[in-house]
């Protein structure tokens, strides 16, 4: 199968020409001017910006958590992920208690495998760091799970103390794996939800009040602490207050690699959002929760300025219905998190580079090329280059449409943007070669998307 995409503006982190992109097989063979030459098809994309398909590093699919599972599995996270513009995933695989990683990873490969219809990974979530599991971290890296995520949140369940934390850290500067980490002091955010809950504050809006930036700013310190002290790199995932930020810009002008991710729920919402009427503000229950929206600002100084690398999803869908009902009477039981694999291009193409808060090429460097490159995807995934995968997406930076649960994708009966107008459109999609989506129409394959093997930091 040969594909031409003709005279569509060539997006990378930090080139942007009119060109015409040769994709032969699965591959990136030429890009060009006036290429001509016979292909299966012609894609026509004048007027409209070609880039490399977004990667996500941060969902949750077919995730059991909190007392139920998260309502998109593989096949439906990915067919929508594909509709927003994203070609690769890095999804979490949980080692619980007891178990091995091997137990864990296979589990995961078993639920994304026949179902998911783009390309994939996973990072390992540790729970229970053991001898035989750091000999067993050493292995993932060799198999291409290069990345662990850790706990300093949810006591009795993820949280891992500073000890375990800073083996897992020290283990890493052997292997080659990079320490992904969920920042939020547990211990204070537990007896601050009890104290709440016997006070008789029981609504959604006190998830947030029990979850303070400091308990975020102060486990961010934490664990670059950790990570300064066992001589390796960390990444902090979806980063939400600017309290937490400074910790990051501090580090990194001391010169550490301190890496950090937001999402855009930190960029486009707010804690106002826990005001709305009757039981709403669980929508927009999440760990850690939404932040004052002068927050939003910071955030964008610094996806600007380089002390945020990433914006990934975390997306964790709960339907209102049946799942986050849970907590009517008890906000500690409405399962945390939000849908958000689809709306990610769209609402960062809208509300960054729209509005001059980033680059076109900063765009692409947040969305793909810096993920890629921090995760061991790149440059087989994060570009468009001659021998890269062909992971492209189509956009139409011209074109609006209004954000509902009516037409996106995710299997979730509600979204957080609802009734949102955004510029900025995902058309085509090509995954490995294959167009998945065509002009906006589904015509991938559940179970056509393949495990990435990763590269370790070295
Ligand atoms: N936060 C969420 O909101 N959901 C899943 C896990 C997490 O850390
Ligand atoms: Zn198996
Ligand atoms: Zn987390
Ligand atoms: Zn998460």
């Amino acid at each position: 199968m040969s594909l031409l995409i003709k005279n569509g503006t060539v997006v990378t982190a930090v080139d942007q020409y009119v060109g015409d992109v040769l994709i032969e097989g699965e591959r990136i063979a030429t890009i060009g001017s006036s290429l001509s030459m016979p292909v299966d098809r012609t894609i026509d994309a004048s007027g409209k910006l070609v880039l490399p398909g977004g990667i996500d590093v941060h969902t949750h699919l077919d995730m059991p958590f909190g007392g139920t599972t998260s309502a998109d599995d593989f096949e439906s996270g990915t067919i929508a992920a594909a509709f927003g513009g994203t070609t690769s995933i890095v999804d979490f695989a949980i080692q619980y208690k007891g178990q091995t990683l091997h137990h864990a990873w296979e589990t995961w490969m078993h639920k994304a495998e026949g179902k998911a219809a783009i390309d994939y990974g996973f990072h390992m979530i540790i729970t229970d760091l053991t001898d035989q599991v750091e000999l067993e971290m050493d292995a993932l890296v060799g198999q291409g799970v290069t990345s662990f995520k850790l706990f300093m949140a949810y006591p009795g369940v993820f949280m891992l103390d500073d000890a375990s934390i800073f083996k897992a850290l020290l283990r890493t500067g052997k292997n080659g794996g990079t320490i992904c980490m969920h920042a939020e002091n547990g211990g204070v955010i537990d007896v601050l939800v009890k104290k709440a809950l016997a006070e008789g504050k029981t609504a959604p809006k006190y998830h947030a009040l029990t979850r303070p930036v400091r308990a975020e700013a102060e486990a961010t310190h934490r664990a670059i602490a950790l990570a300064e002290m066992a001589d390796v790199p960390i990444y902090i995932v979806h980063l939400s207050a600017a309290e937490a930020l400074e910790m990051v810009t501090e580090a990194r002008d001391r010169g550490l690699p301190a890496y950090a991710e937001t999402c855009p729920q930190y960029l486009f919402l707010s804690d106002d959002n826990y005001e709305e009427p009757g039981f709403d503000g669980a929508k927009y229950v999440m760990s850690p929760p939404l932040r004052p929206a002068a927050t939003q600002d910071r955030l964008w100084r610094g996806l600007a300025f380089n002390d945020l690398q990433a914006i990934s999803t975390d997306h964790c869908p709960f339907c209102m219905k049946e799942q986050k009902s849970m907590g009517h009477g008890d906000f500690s039981k409405i399962p945390n998190g939000a849908p958000g694999i689809e709306t990610r291009m769209s609402l960062v193409y809208d509300g960054g580079v729209r509005t001059g808060r980033i680059s076109l090429n900063r765009f692409v460097e947040l969305t793909s090329t810096s993920p890629a490159k921090i995760f061991g995807l790149f440059p087989r995934k994060g570009t468009i280059a001659p021998g890269s995968d062909a992971d492209i997406v189509i956009f139409d930076p011209e074109k609006t449409t209004t954000l509902s649960v009516h037409s996106l994708h995710m299997k979730v009966d509600y979204n957080p943007y609802e009734g949102r107008q955004v510029t900025g459109v995902t058309e085509t999609v090509i995954s490995r070669g294959r167009v998945v989506i065509d002009n906006g129409r589904f015509v991938g394959r559940a179970g056509a998307g393949a495990f990435i093997k990763r590269s370790a930091r070295w």
